[in-house]
């Protein structure tokens, strides 16, 4: 069975637990701390050098990081990954967004806000209206595609929903307020209602 190196709290985590458990796949679960720096020590680095989770490590020996290749590699072949060239490449589009536009502001807001120390969040208190700012902008755009279609990709529910649902369903915590995405929180909901669905709180 693989084994999911990880952090309960972090979206990144959450969005492979999510698309395991709905495609069945079974894990086993390798606890990492958030604040202990475990992921930076010479062991862990060895299998990761870049010294983040989630990290999927397979009875082979090999290892596989970043949350959207771990996605693709569990989806490929499944419904959650359609496999139609241009479907397929609509919901890397949206993968590639959730990195790039979405994750950086949104779940850093969250980590510094919601679950860093508080004289750690002193430091970065500076940064505070740039994520917002950036994370309200990448909110701005999945309102306007969902405001038209149900799904961010491929007709259907897909791993591009695990992947912006992963932090956009805790965005609160950052500081967010959807109440002014209503076709974002919409989309909350009926992912939440998907099959399999499981809330971040979730070990299984
Ligand atoms: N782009 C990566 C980001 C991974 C990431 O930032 N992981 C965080 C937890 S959410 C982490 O491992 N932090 C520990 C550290 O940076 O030392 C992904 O999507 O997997």
């Amino acid at each position: 069975m693989p084994v999911l190196h990880q952090m309960q709290m972090s979206g990144n985590c959450y969005k492979i637990r999510l698309a395991a458990h709905q495609l069945g796949v079974e894990l086993t679960l390798r606890d990492y701390g958030e604040h202990d720096g475990a992921t930076r020590k010479p062991d862990f680095l060895a299998r990761n050098p870049n010294g983040r989770v989630p990290l999927l490590e397979f009875e082979d020996g090999r290892y596989l990081a970043e949350s959207g290749a771990i996605l693709c590699y569990l989806a490929d072949g499944t419904r959650l990954l359609p496999a139609d060239r241009w479907q397929r490449a609509e919901v890397l589009q949206w993968m590639f967004f959730e990195q790039y536009s979405h994750e950086p502001y949104i779940a850093v807001a969250r980590f510094w806000l919601a679950h860093a120390p508080k004289e750690q969040l002193e430091k970065k208190r500076h940064l505070v209206p740039e994520w917002h700012a950036k994370g309200n902008a990448a909110l701005a755009v999945m309102q306007t595609h969902l405001a038209r279609r149900d799904w961010f990709a491929g007709g259907g529910y897909s791993i591009a929903d695990i992947a912006l649902y992963g932090y956009t369903h805790c965005a609160a915590e950052g500081g967010f307020d959807l109440g002014g995405y209503p076709a974002v929180g919409a989309w909350l909901k009926r992912v939440a209602s998907e099959p399999g669905h499981i809330p971040l709180d979730a070990t299984g």
